[in-house]
């Protein structure tokens, strides 16, 4: 009676709008979900490597509302009852193949990196194909389509869906955004974000704020200036149908001068002595330090140090660490930033974007709300 989706496509922000809307897909077909690992590439690693759902969220909060477990519970103990080798069948909508012989593996499920290895984790190997058009991943907007998915897949005949691409869709539906309440951190990241806290901040207010400046963002954000719709998460600052504004190159990719003004009102309003800055590209900090040159009383700019020489800056921890800030500045373009929203959402927690609403300079609802007496430091 499972679900599991291979939740390959791009990187963690990625993954998790995949996994907001799988588990809702599950939960419209009244089935448990498999919850599939996180994919991740590590620095000289050739293949994908697979981490288990449990080493970043806990299983009994999403459980809590919806019947799930993890692909090495499914594996170990369900699978060798109602899904052994000869009945490993990969569903995917149409053809997936693109070039060569007439197919005999349709979906070719095992295709490459990470399919490949992310299957191999787990020694599954498919005996053929179901490609499941006209069927969608889309229950909310076609009417009628979990009836007819119910009807076309009984799980007396399929007890297992194993879908090569995840049953969801990027970025996530506004239907499905706030099951993010149903993904709380793991003790051990929890543990690593209270560390990092200690470690770096004050015992007083902060601010948290995420700056997404990498060549691969600003290679992207040069694709606003054609764009006419939304662009990865930026519906959650313009709305699903840009009721509140419009994309601009300005939104996915701030000036220095926007950064700093935001960031010196988001610390004023807080009465924050310091501002901790999560991003993927710390070597561009020394301009924002340039255009803070002369407020350095104002608040201390702080960022990740590693505890030990080299250790790369931990996505997870920094996300938890946002997540509990008394206010957080995100860039609205991005998945990463959207899994703080989306957490801080749920907490009744005030979230603020870059240079947005576009044309405004004064204090935003969320900085006119920010409230310094919370969190607390032990609510990580
Ligand atoms: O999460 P993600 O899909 O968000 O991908 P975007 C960005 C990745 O960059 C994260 C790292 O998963 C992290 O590994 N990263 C970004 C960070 N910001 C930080 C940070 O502040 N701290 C740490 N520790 N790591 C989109 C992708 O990224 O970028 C699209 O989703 C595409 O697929 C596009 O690649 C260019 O939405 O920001």
């Amino acid at each position: 009676m499972a679900i599991s989706g291979l939740l390959f496509a791009g990187r963690f922000g990625n993954q998790m709008d995949y996994f907001l809307g799988t588990l809702s897909f599950a939960k419209e077909l009244n089935r448990t979900l498999v919850l599939a690992p996180w994919v991740e590439y590590h620095m000289r690693q050739p293949k994908s490597i697979q981490v288990p759902f449990d080493e970043y969220f806990r299983v009994d909060k999403v459980a809590k509302y919806h019947p799930a477990i993890t692909m090495e519970t499914f594996m170990g103990e369900i699978a060798p009852k109602i899904w052994p080798p000869s009945k490993r069948i990969s569903f995917c909508y149409q053809q997936r193949q693109a070039y060569g012989e007439p197919p005999t593996d349709p979906c070719a499920a095992k295709n490459g990196n990470p399919p490949g290895p992310f299957w191999d984790t787990y020694g599954i190997d498919f005996v053929s194909s179901e490609l499941h058009s006209p069927l969608s991943y889309d229950l909310w907007n076609v009417a009628g389509e979990a009836e007819r998915w119910r009807r076309r897949y009984p799980p007396h005949r399929w007890p297992v869906l194993a879908f090569a691409g995840s049953p969801a869709s990027y970025p996530v539906l506004e239907v499905n955004a706030g099951l993010q309440r149903h993904f709380q951190w793991s003790e051990a990241v929890r543990e690593r974000a209270r560390q990092l806290r200690r470690r770096l901040l004050p015992a007083a207010p902060f601010v948290g704020v995420h700056l997404r400046l990498g060549s691969d963002w600003e290679r992207a954000c040069a694709h606003t200036r054609q764009a006419t719709g939304n662009m990865f998460s930026s519906a959650q600052c313009l709305g699903y149908r840009q009721q509140h504004g419009r994309l601009t190159e300005r939104l996915c990719y701030p000036d220095w001068p926007t950064v700093a003004r935001q960031m010196r009102r988001a610390a004023r309003h807080t009465r924050a002595p310091a501002v901790y800055v999560a991003t993927d590209a710390p070597e561009r900090l020394d301009s924002l330090r340039r255009e803070l040159r002369g407020h350095e009383q104002e608040f201390e700019l702080v960022t990740w140090q590693p505890a030990e020489p080299g250790r790369p800056a931990d996505a997870h921890a920094e996300l938890a660490l946002l997540a509990r800030a008394n206010l957080f500045i995100g860039n609205c373009v991005s998945s990463f930033s959207a899994v703080v929203f989306r957490e801080r959402d749920a907490l009744g927690l005030p979230s603020a974007f870059w240079a947005f609403p576009e044309d405004s300079e004064s204090e935003s609802e969320s900085d006119r709300d920010a409230d310094p007496a919370r969190p607390g430091r032990d609510e990580l």
